[in-house]
Parts: structure tokens; C-alpha cells; sequence
């Protein structure tokens, strides 16, 4: 066991949720804070409400258990985000500069900071987009990821804070849901298979994206942590690449193993934004540092899914 007090801020998020429970496993029980501005009864574990927005709150409990590592996934995504956009940057900045300023004023060692492929824009190839792609978001959130990775790099550069940051694709698992973003259908759409229900999808049948199996986020978020601080590289974000796959191809692998499963689609304003974001990843530079390499892809997702969600419903809802 690594001997590290850790702080999940966001722990009741879709990647927070799984994360804090990974993160037990490696530091133990009593050593990992699960922090959210909401409470969780069903948390085994420490739990502590945090709002982000408020330093002091942070800071207070950076104190209280002497924490060296702070994983920050607070955020409003992409297509909320989008509803109210200066709430947005507000709120993404601040939670993200306190997280940076109260980690260099109490020792904090290492802080992690997602990022997203919602950093890159149109004017970044939208195949094998490199990492080092022109960056013009067009989301208020990719434009909050943007300004994130420039000030996770100065942290690191003027005050040697060990700030490590992946840019996530979409997330897709099983044990939680995601909210907000435009990624989300992904998953929305398992769900609806295994209930048996028709899933009326967002985004067109074409559009294709990439996204990651969350055994492989989490995996990848705890790798790049790891890594000896001379291997790693890249002090803005690092692209991760896993899979990428349109709506249409995600419901005909589905139908392989659910043959009646049928999916409409209603397109709305996340076209938009999806239209803007690359299709595939370079990640060159993730594998080269730190080694990374996807164990997941979309058939071998798309089976476990299934299985777990049949799980999940057949002794809850369905039954
Ligand atoms: C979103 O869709 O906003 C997120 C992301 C790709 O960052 N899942």
C-alpha cells in the first residue's frame, strides 16, 4: 500500500464515483477523502462536502487530514456548460485555481486534472489529432480545459507543483452515469438496450468520436499518476487514445447480441459541438512517456457492458 492521504473533489461524478473506490484499493480505506458539494450516504468511506468555489473549504480540509494528493474533477461539461456560459467558466476556473493555489500553499504533492478532447477545435486535423494540434475550442467548457492545461504547466514551471492532466475522451462504463456532456450517449444508449427500450440518440448516425472503456480511464488516471516525474513529458495534458466509433456502429455491435434493439435520432445542438471535435487520437506521446496502451475496444466494451448492466437491472429495476 502507497502510503499518500488523497482527495477526490467531484467523487460523486461518473469518474469520481469509480476513482474513489480504485483509489482505496491502492492507499486504503481510511486514506482516501471522497469530497462533492453534494453528500452520498451510499459512499463507504470518508466522506467530506467540499464546495470547490470556496478555497477555504478546500484548504480546511487539506489541513484536517493532511493530504498530499488531490484529484480534482469538478467540472460542468461540454453541452450543459453551454446553457450558461460565463457560470461555466466561473465555475470551472475557480474550482480549478483553488484546487492549484491551495495545493502550493500546504504541500500538497501531486494533483490531478482532467482535461478533454474538448480542448481542440476546428482548426486541429480531425483524424490522429496530434498533441501538440491547434487549440480553438468552441465550447465555453474546452475553452475552461484550454486555460486549465496552461495553468496546470505554469504551476509546474514557477512553483515545481506536480500537476499531471490526461485529455479524456468520452467515458463510457457501467457503474455510473454521465451528466452534461456530449459524449453521453454512449452510455445512455446500453442502458436503454438492456431495458429494452428504443434509444432515441442526439447526434447523427455517422458522427464518430473517441471514447475509452472506463477500466481504461481509470486505469490510464492511476498509471500517469505513477509515473516517475522525470518520465512525464507533457506538463499541459497528455491526448489518450483508446477507441472511436459513430452511433450507428456502437447500435450495430449492440444488435449483435440484442438483434431487436432499434435506435431513432433526433438531432439537437450537441451536433454542433461534436462536429468540432476530432474523431481520433494521437497519442504517441502518452505511450512513448509513461506506456500507455488501451486494453479495450468497442466489441469487448460493448460485451462487458451488457453483462454488468443486465446485472444492475435485473436485480434492481426490472425486477
Ligand atoms: C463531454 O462530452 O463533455 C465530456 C468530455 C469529452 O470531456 N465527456
Amino acid at each position: 500500500m502507497i502510503n499518500e492521504t488523497v482527495l477526490i473533489i467531484g467523487a460523486n461524478g461518473q469518474l469520481g464515483s469509480v476513482l474513489s473506490e480504485e483509489l482505496q484499493k491502492i492507499h486504503g480505506k481510511d486514506n482516501v477523502i471522497a469530497s462533492d458539494i453534494y453528500s452520498n450516504s451510499t459512499f463507504d468511506g470518508v466522506f467530506e462536502i467540499i464546495d470547490a468555489t470556496d478555497l477555504n473549504a478546500i484548504e480546511n480540509i487539506v489541513n484536517k487530514y493532511a493530504v498530499s494528493q488531490i484529484y480534482h474533477l469538478a467540472a460542468i461539461l461540454s453541452a450543459k456548460g453551454e446553457a450558461n456560459p460565463l457560470k461555466t467558466w466561473d465555475l470551472n476556473m475557480s474550482m480549478m485555481l483553488n484546487v492549484f493555489e491551495v495545493s502550493r500553499t500546504n504541500n500538497v504533492k501531486k494533483v490531478f486534472f482532467p482535461s478533454s478532447i474538448a480542448v481542440f477545435g476546428d482548426k486541429a486535423p480531425l483524424e490522429n489529432t496530434p498533441q501538440s494540434a491547434f487549440l480553438n475550442p468552441a465550447t465555453v467548457y474546452g475553452m475552461s480545459k484550454v486555460a486549465g492545461e496552461n495553468w496546470a504547466q505554469y504551476y509546474f514551471n514557477k512553483y515545481e507543483l506536480d500537476v499531471r492532466s490526461i485529455r479524456y475522451p468520452g467515458i463510457i462504463g457501467y457503474q455510473s452515469m454521465p451528466g452534461g456532456g456530449t459524449t453521453d450517449y454512449a452510455v445512455e444508449i446500453y442502458h436503454s438496450a438492456v431495458k429494452q427500450e428504443k434509444y432515441s440518440c442526439f447526434l447523427n448516425p455517422e458522427t464518430k468520436l473517441p471514447m475509452i472503456f472506463m477500466d481504461d480511464a481509470i486505469r490510464s488516471t492511476i498509471e500517469l499518476m505513477q509515473a516517475p516525474k522525470n518520465s512525464i513529458k507533457t506538463r499541459t495534458s497528455y491526448n489518450l487514445g483508446s477507441m472511436s466509433f459513430s452511433p450507428s456502429e456502437i447500435a450495430s455491435e449492440i444488435q449483435k447480441l440484442y438483434p431487436n434493439f432499434k435506435v431513432e435520432y433526433n438531432v439537437d445542438f450537441r451536433q454542433e459541438i461534436a462536429d468540432k471535435w476530432p474523431k481520433s487520437i494521437n497519442d504517441d506521446q502518452a505511450r512513448e512517456d509513461w506506456n500507455w496502451k488501451p486494453k479495450y475496444d468497442l466489441k469487448s466494451m460493448t460485451v462487458l457492458m451488457l453483462e454488468k448492466l443486465e446485472e444492475k437491472y435485473n436485480t434492481s429495476t426490472l425486477k
